[in-house]
């Protein structure tokens, strides 16, 4: 019978001090970034849409802060700064990204989060919702055929809307089948865009899933840096040690509107000021303080640092040149055919 594990965090779970450092220090760097594209898409300095995690940046941390870069494969999605952060995206692959350069991932024809490094194991972003579970799935059993998938783990991150798609059903039925190393983690903010969670699924709780798929369902409060860490890194653990595909269900809010363009004026302001609606980014400096991951004195210098990388990173996009569409060859892959 697959587990289904709703135990909250305790403070006798074996917790890494370098993993949980990790996960905080890019939880900052991508609260800051982020911040700071808000505030450059306020101004008019972005073009298109600008998508933030805050709310949701402990989950996504603890996702690509347990996978190894050019081994495992991580998918994010819209929400996943953090996560591709810890993983080990360059903060200039984002800047560049959003500010139209020339010189990011996109060649400045894209912008926002539809970004990857395939090379690092990371696909590009598919906004397609429900549509990275089997992709991971499917590179996953690629990885299999040929040889390579020995100690290889492949996750990604969704919203609650994405379980309602019939794409999560077949990554996850396939991966579930083939016993895949596979982590789907969820993070479930209540609201996919604005539909409440009541008109989304009719079970008492996603992580029920699990159970219908024979796979390994794990619950976590996404505000708490800790729990996330122990169930999240333990899910990953579990995913590579062979115990097959691993669900994990975050719960949380996220602190912003789906995309800058939307107040999230739908989400009710008792659920705002309830358990979820606290910043995992507070909740955290407490967590790492009292525990003694970390000190005051680095949580200070860590964020003045962290300042300086975003200054730097989006004064360095800002500088550079944008598409010219007179001497772009339009290639739409990266190797010429001919
Ligand atoms: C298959 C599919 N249907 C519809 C959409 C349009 N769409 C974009 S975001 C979104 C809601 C996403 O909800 P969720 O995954 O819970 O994330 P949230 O924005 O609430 O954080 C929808 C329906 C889409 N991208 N893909």
């Amino acid at each position: 019978m697959p587990e289904l594990d709703v135990q909250p965090f305790t403070d006798g779970a074996v917790l890494n001090r370098e993993y949980i450092r990790a996960a905080f220090r890019s939880m900052l760097r991508a609260r800051l970034l982020e911040n700071k594209l808000s505030s450059l898409y306020k101004a008019g300095k972005i073009v298109g849409g600008v998508y933030l995690g805050r709310g949701q940046e402990a989950v996504s941390a603890c996702v690509g802060a347990a996978l190894v870069q050019g081994k495992d494969v991580f998918a994010p999605l819209i929400r996943d700064q953090a996560g591709r952060d810890a993983f080990g995206e360059p903060m200039i692959d984002c800047t560049r990204t959003y500010l139209g350069s020339v010189m990011g991932p996109m060649k400045g024809r894209d912008g926002n989060i539809h970004r990857g490094r395939p090379s690092m194991g990371m696909p590009a972003m598919i906004s397609h919702l429900g549509a990275q579970v089997p992709l991971v799935a499917g590179m996953l059993f690629a990885k299999r055929l040929k040889g390579e998938l020995a100690g290889v783990v492949g996750a990604t991150c969704i919203g609650d809307g994405a379980t309602s798609t019939g794409a999560f059903h077949e990554g996850v039925n396939l991966a579930a089948m083939e016993k895949l190393p596979m982590v789907v983690v969820v993070a479930n903010n209540g609201f996919a865009y604005s539909t409440p969670n009541d008109r989304q699924f009719a079970c008492r709780d996603l992580v029920e899933r699990a159970r219908g798929y024979g796979i390994a369902g794990h619950a976590v409060d996404g505000t708490d840096l800790l729990a996330c860490a122990s169930v999240i890194g333990n899910a990953v653990q579990r995913a590579r040690e062979g115990h097959g595909p691993q669900m994990v269900v975050a719960q949380l809010l996220r602190l912003s509107g789906h995309g800058e363009h939307d107040d999230g004026s739908y989400v009710p302001d008792t659920m705002k000021a309830g358990h979820y609606g606290r910043d995992c980014i507070e909740v955290a400096m407490r967590q790492l303080v009292e525990h003694g991951f970390a000190t005051v004195d680095e949580l200070f210098a860590w964020q003045e640092e962290t300042a300086e990388e975003v200054q730097r990173s989006v004064a360095q996009a800002q500088q550079e040149p944008t598409p010219d569409p007179y001497s772009d060859d339009w290639r739409a892959y990266s190797t010429r055919l001919s």
